[in-house]
């Protein structure tokens, strides 16, 4: 069986993006592939976080990915600071970095832009990424299209390391969705959804009240010609919502528009609200009876113990690669 690991960071509450593009490839991945799902706290501190907030958050994460079906009989859940080996790999992998392609990184661009001084966990972060993913002789990697130039990082890495010091790590492959891939802010369709996102308006999350999702969808930019077609160059806004009936529905575009008697966008959007509402009703369900049992830390307890058990020997294997030790 094929090895999976991804990762959420627990910076807020999850959102479609962050399902249609990543956490729903999760659950479909756990049925025949060895399936690794970690909450990565180490990279959520590359930005200042309140310490009981963040707490909160990794169990928030946690509970969501056992609510939209990740079995963590079949798939290990846990958390990343629990695993000492990120943060060891992660400094080696550094060591065989450069700040130049670092630097080029486009999420990093976008978060230090206009800033005075950067702190460097914002430029390292993606080599902490690919220290997560070569930890676990990680096959593939089931990610939003936002993380594929860090998931090419990661290979570039693995080869290069491979090259320098004899085989020592597997190199991953990306797994992308078709139509999840990218979704858009609400509010703005050039901007990628995001957790972090001023506008509560420009996201849906997945535990939104019903009131919310039709207030966020509702409200949601289109444009001013009433034409109801996919083309995401010329209509991001209505190709944004489309793409998300998509995703939500698993029918194609052209499945959703055939046959379809919208007189407008207002009949797209009304249609939309309804689609996701019931998308997330059994999520918001399941979360709520999660978050509250005990069940959820022993999880987390006994997934730190079955990562790391994988993570040891490779840890040793680079070691000695590497003459690290005695
Ligand atoms: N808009 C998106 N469309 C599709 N996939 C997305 N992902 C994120 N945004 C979108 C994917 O979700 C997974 C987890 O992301 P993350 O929590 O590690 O952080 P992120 O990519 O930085 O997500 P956010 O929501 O934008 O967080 P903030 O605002 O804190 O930076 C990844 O697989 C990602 O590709």
């Amino acid at each position: 069986m094929k090895r999976v690991f991804s990762g959420v960071q627990p910076t807020g509450n999850i959102h479609l993006g962050n399902y249609l593009g990543a956490l729903k490839q999760f659950v479909e991945l756990q049925n025949d592939h060895e399936c690794i799902y970690c909450i990565v706290d180490e990279h959520a501190i590359t930005v200042p976080q309140d310490p009981k907030e963040l707490r909160k958050h990794i169990l928030d994460v946690a509970a969501l990915y056992m609510a939209i079906g990740i079995d963590p009989k079949k798939s290990i859940i846990f958390v990343q600071s629990q695993v000492s080996g990120h943060a060891e790999l992660g400094w080696i992998l550094c060591c065989n970095s450069y700040t130049g392609e670092l630097s080029r990184m486009t999420q990093f661009k976008a978060k230090s832009g206009g800033k005075e001084s950067v702190g460097t966990g914002l430029l390292t972060y993606p080599v902490l990424m690919a220290a997560d993913i070569l930890l676990y002789d990680t096959d593939v990697v089931p990610v939003g299209n936002d993380q594929k130039q860090h998931i090419e990082l990661t290979r570039d890495i693995a080869i290069r390391v491979n090259n320098k010091y004899g085989d020592t790590f597997v190199v991953p492959d990306g797994r992308f969705m078709k139509a999840g891939a990218r979704i858009m802010a609400l509010d703005d369709p050039e901007q990628k959804m995001s957790k972090s996102a001023e506008n509560i308006h420009s996201r849906i999350s997945l535990l939104d009240e019903d009131s919310k999702i039709k207030k966020s969808i509702m409200r949601a930019t289109t444009d001013s010609d009433g034409e109801i077609r996919f083309d995401p160059e010329n209509k991001p806004g209505v190709s944004n919502l489309l793409n998300i009936y998509s995703a939500l529905t698993g029918k194609t575009v052209e499945e959703i528009l055939a046959g379809q008697s919208w007189r407008g966008y207002g009949d797209l959007k009304k249609e939309l609200v309804a689609v996701t509402q019931e998308a997330l009703a059994p999520i918001k369900q399941n979360y709520n009876e999660i978050r509250e049992s005990e069940e959820l830390i022993r999880v987390l307890k006994d997934g730190a113990e079955r990562a790391n058990a994988i993570a040891e020997p490779v840890m040793k294997r680079v070691r000695d690669k590497f003459g690290l030790g005695i």
